[in-house]
């Protein structure tokens, strides 16, 4: 199936014989960098990978030929819907705007189940990662790398206590990136210590066999602990814990990823601390790759200060090369992952990397002496300490038990609060048992002992020849389950949705198909308190179901609140009962430079009324912003703040085609007031019938204006061809009536 970027994805289509589907590759894919002065549009990048062959460029992107610079770091984004029919189209949109590491996110509680689900139940927060559901989501995959052109990295989560079950799975299916760390299932999710080692060993020897990429799960210490920025030695022990176990079991240097997160934000003044953080991590594990993340522990729900965050923890990735780039900002504050905040927290990171290409070449970080070195290698020392101390207590289990890691204070300085985990406690505690003697298990990639000597050279090599090969190499053998819930399953799910897919019903979706999601941003001029219930009311009063609050900003503590709320808009649009008017027609610039030097046109122009805009007349107008000049039109411009009297008495002087008269302040509808003056104007002038009248400006609606008697009304976005156009056909127009 090849897809159409003017076709939806078929959902269904996907969902057949998933049985039957197997991956085209294993392994992690890196982006191909561009040559080095790679030029697109007017410019030459230093530091891109190679073009997409489909995207949606950053809406800047307009004004530069729409060019489109893919950055040289793999873009993340992470998707935690609950559905997976839905996060498929997520995918595809986030492909389009840069994403090629698409993380899906477990549902709640996975970590906890000491085996594999099936089926493609609803999840919380996440999906459950399933066969199923994977397959489905990597065939989606293919579809889109190919409609892209770029390869797309599957990645998903190898921790909890079915950890070996699951990269097992990954292996077989061609997901591309895991996160693995027997760290984070001892502290966060309480799975005893032995066994997630055990475990672990047995999961980062399949990944390594699969190619999989490995991240690990140090940061979560920084988002856990009180105060961030006092873990950073930790965080450089943890690291080092599990690269180093990682590169033991088998695992390739360049698959195994560090994941970093800036441990402060503003106000915090976080570079003189996240950067030295940065720059000391890359000197210790320099063979290592880099995931960086961004700060998400001092998050609010604005989504304004998220970016802001998100773009300081870009520039540190800038100015240390990272390798993987993570998107996750705005979803985490506001507790929306909504489709929108996969785009837009792709777009900040391509943005933000495209505004910095090449910056390395220019800026070198003084690493010599200083502020940056002092702390670079302080953090160091502190985080070898750190080390040298875990030993001396008797090994890594010790210093769990003694409660060593996330403690608030700075190494080597301790508060005792950090989670202290007991060898014999946690789930899963009593299960690692020694293998038997006799122990054999014709298996690729096994951990371990394995009693193969009693089978020969060949066994030994591969314990799977044994078996004509297991499931790693025969995938028929893999056996598939399709659903175990009668319910609780996507066919029911998609036959609730069906009326909204293929046929001519819409409803708005932020999440899930159908789920009828609107968000309203307003100003409400009371207290925050007020506000939030204020809205609450506003929301009840639009017709909005289950309303609730995601932001609330003070302005003023008196003069007022910004105040952001979502609901569920619960009707549905018949596109087939839709009027849209024809999109108006634009002539080539040929067409119109012909016409003009064939029939000369002059116009006057000027921003009319107390007004002093100039920059929207400028650019319809200026031959350097693609405005009518362009063509051949002579302007006559007369400035800001220019009375309609003066408009209309300078055109009758020059004996010019068309008035253009511009305005950007509307209050009390004084735009459509002066438009309705200035044709009254001309009547009384005697003028009208030799004058094409035309008025723009930001908050001009075309038809109010022709209703208040001039020839047409130019709103935002309006460029110099389209009013060229209208200008020389109302002039045939005129040329025809006489
Ligand atoms: C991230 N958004 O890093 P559960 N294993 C490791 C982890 O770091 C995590 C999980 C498992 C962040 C999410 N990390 C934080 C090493 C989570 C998640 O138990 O299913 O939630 O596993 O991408």
């Amino acid at each position: 199936m090849k897809l159409k970027p003017e076709d939806k994805i078929d959902i269904e289509e996907i969902l057949k014989d998933l049985e039957s589907y197997r991956p085209r590759r294993r392994g992690w894919i890196w982006r191909s960098p561009a040559e080095d002065h790679h030029k697109l549009g007017p410019f030459t990048y230093r530091e891109t990978s190679e073009d997409l062959k489909q995207s949606v460029p950053l809406p800047g992107g307009h004004f530069f030929k729409d060019i489109d610079p893919q950055p040289r770091a793999s873009i993340t984004t992470e998707i935690a819907s609950g559905r997976f029919e839905d996060d498929i189209r997520r995918m595809r949109m986030a492909a389009w705007h840069g994403a090629d590491h698409l993380m899906v996110i477990r549902t709640a509680g996975q970590s906890h189940i000491d085996g594999l689900i099936e089926g493609t139940p609803q999840g919380i927060g996440g999906v459950p990662i399933s066969r199923k559901q994977i397959r489905a989501q990597r065939k989606a995959l293919d579809m889109i790398e190919d409609e892209v052109g770029r390869p797309i990295n599957y990645h998903s989560y190898v921790s909890g206590v079915a950890g070996p079950e699951i990269a097992v799975l990954f292996a077989e299916e061609g997901i591309n990136g895991a996160h693995q760390d027997p760290q984070y299932n001892i502290l966060y999710r309480n799975v005893n210590m032995v066994r997630s080692f055990v475990d672990a060993a047995v999961a980062k020897k399949v990944m390594a066999w699969a190619g999989i990429a490995q991240i690990d799960g140090a940061h979560n210490a920084n988002a856990t602990a009180r105060e961030a920025w006092k873990v950073m030695p930790e965080l450089m022990v943890q690291h080092a814990l599990n690269s180093i176990f990682s590169v033991k079991c088998g695992m390739p240097k360049e698959s195994i990823c560090l994941s970093t997160v800036p441990p402060t934000a503003p106000p915090a003044p976080c570079m003189r601390m996240d950067l030295p953080y940065a720059v000391a991590l890359r000197e210790l594990f320099r063979e290592y790759r880099m995931r960086a993340q961004q700060n998400t522990k001092y998050m609010s729900s604005s989504t304004r200060e998220a970016t802001v965050t998100h773009t300081l923890n870009l520039l540190i990735s800038q100015l240390t090369s990272v390798d993987i780039q993570s998107t996750i900002t705005p979803d985490e504050g506001r507790n929306v992952p909504w489709h929108i905040y996969n785009m837009e927290g792709t777009d900040t990171a391509k943005q933000a990397f495209n505004g910095m290409d090449g910056m390395n070449s220019m800026v070198t970080l003084c690493r010599d002496d200083g502020e940056l070195a002092t702390r670079v290698r302080e953090l160091k020392e502190r985080a070898v300490l750190f080390m040298e101390e875990i030993i001396e207590a008797g090994g890594y289990f010790k210093a769990v038990e003694d409660g060593f890691f996330v403690d608030s204070g700075e190494y080597p300085e301790r508060h005792g609060d950090g989670i202290a985990r007991q060898i014999h406690g946690g789930a899963g505690e009593g299960t690692v048992v020694e293998r038997d003697e006799d122990y054999m298990a014709p298996v690729t990639a096994h951990f371990g002992f394995n009693n193969l000597a009693a089978w020969g050279l060949e066994a030994e090599k591969n314990p799977s020849s044994l078996i004509g090969g297991c499931t790693f190499e025969l995938p028929d053998k893999i056996i598939y389950i399709d659903e175990l819930d009668e319910e609780d399953n996507v066919d029911r799910r998609m036959e609730a949705t069906y009326t909204l897919r293929g046929g001519s019903l819409i409803r708005p979706e932020m999440e899930w198909q159908g789920d009828g999601v609107v968000q309203v941003t307003t100003f409400l001029p009371t207290d925050a308190r007020t506000a939030r219930f204020a809205a609450l009311e506003m929301a009840k009063k639009m017709g909005l179901e289950e309303a609730e609050v995601i932001h609330v900003e003070v302005m003023h503590p008196s003069e007022g609140t910004r105040v952001e709320f979502k609901g569920k808009f619960p009707w549905t649009i018949d596109l087939d009962e839709l009027v849209i008017p024809p999109e108006p027609e634009v002539m080539t610039e040929d067409q119109i430079r012909e016409d003009v030097k064939d029939r000369p046109m002059k116009i006057v122009a000027g921003t009319v009324g107390k007004d002093e805009h100039s920059v929207g007349l400028r650019e319809i107008i200026d031959i350097k912003h693609g405005g009518i000049e362009g063509y051949g039109i002579e302007c006559h411009y007369l400035g800001t703040s220019v009375s309609l009297e003066k408009l209309v008495d300078a055109a009758i002087e020059l004996d010019v085609d068309a008035v253009l008269a511009s305005t950007i302040i509307s209050h009390d509808d004084v735009h459509y007031r002066s438009m309705r003056h200035l044709n009254e104007l001309c009547i009384e002038k005697g003028v009208r019938d030799k004058l094409i009248l035309v008025f723009g400006g930001t908050q001009v609606t075309p038809d109010l204006a022709v209703e208040q008697g001039v020839d047409a009304g130019f709103g935002r976005g309006t460029n110099g061809l389209q009013v060229a156009t209208f200008l020389v056909k109302k002039r045939r127009e005129l040329s025809v009536k006489k």
